[in-house]
């Protein structure tokens, strides 16, 4: 049996993070048994999340995970699709985990009025005294990676651009299909839908929900995904 180690469902969606979303949904597609436990992110093992433990075997990165339950579970995550398409779907993959993750993340950590309803939550467990110091770290770390990053220079018109530019793509590679790749699932999938359900729920402020909604083939992915996979959030133990 996995322990999983995520968020749980937060923001109207089954993880607060995206990377915890693709790995839920790669752990149902190697129909492994797992179970969910909520990650406190002191204890992580690198210090981020999501993670897995597996018969005392812990593995971190969603990318780690991806290949330990190819080689130790014998996973199948390429969906039968060709070279050419899986290297077009990994490309996909490092858009959504390299670039739109840190839009993603501008806008929820750094944008107060989504801190103040989204993140500001995670600082509730912590002693009161303490709160508002670690709070405080925790941001001024953020707002310097995303600036060593690049994305914490840019205007907000210029990440809207970028969004943009990334949706559009998105949508046009999946064209007319019922997945990323084309008619059949892949690992491509997870990770596509954890950032795009992040991106367009509506539970923050953002611009960026509306770019997705506005390509109608994007919102029925996303509806027949959340059915496939999130029907209903797993409990946490
Ligand atoms: N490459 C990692 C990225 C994981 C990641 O960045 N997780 C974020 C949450 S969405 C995190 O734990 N951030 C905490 C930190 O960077 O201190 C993966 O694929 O799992």
């Amino acid at each position: 049996m996995i322990t999983f180690y995520g968020t749980g469902p937060a923001f109207g969606l089954p993880h607060a993070s995206p990377f915890a979303i693709k790995t839920e949904i790669l752990l149902k597609m190697a129909g492994v048994d797992y179970r969910s436990a909520r990650a406190d992110i002191r204890n992580a093992p690198r210090g981020k999340l999501p993670w897995i433990e597996d018969e005392g075997r812990i593995v971190t990165d969603s990318r780690m995970i991806r290949r330990h339950l190819e080689v130790a579970h014998g996973a199948d995550f390429s969906g039968g699709y060709d070279a050419e398409r899986l290297g077009i779907g990994l490309a996909v993959e490092r858009l959504c985990e390299d670039h739109l993750y840190w839009i993603n993340v501008d806008n929820r950590w750094l944008r107060p009025e989504n801190f103040a309803k989204g993140p500001a939550q995670f600082f509730q467990r912590l002693p009161a005294a303490l709160r508002p110091l670690i709070r405080a770290r925790v941001l001024s770390r953020l707002r310097s990676a995303l600036y060593g990053q690049g994305t914490g220079r840019l205007e907000p018109e210029e990440k809207r651009h970028l969004v943009e530019l990334a949706v559009n793509a998105l949508a046009d590679i999946m064209g007319d299909n019922s997945y990323m790749l084309g008619p059949r699932l892949s690992g491509t999938d997870a990770t596509v839908y954890g950032f795009l359900a992040s991106l367009e729920s509506d539970f923050f402020d953002t611009p960026y929900g509306e770019m997705v909604r506005a390509r109608p083939g994007l919102r029925t992915y996303l509806t027949h995904m959340k059915t496939e996979f999130f029907p209903d959030p797993k409990p946490q133990v």
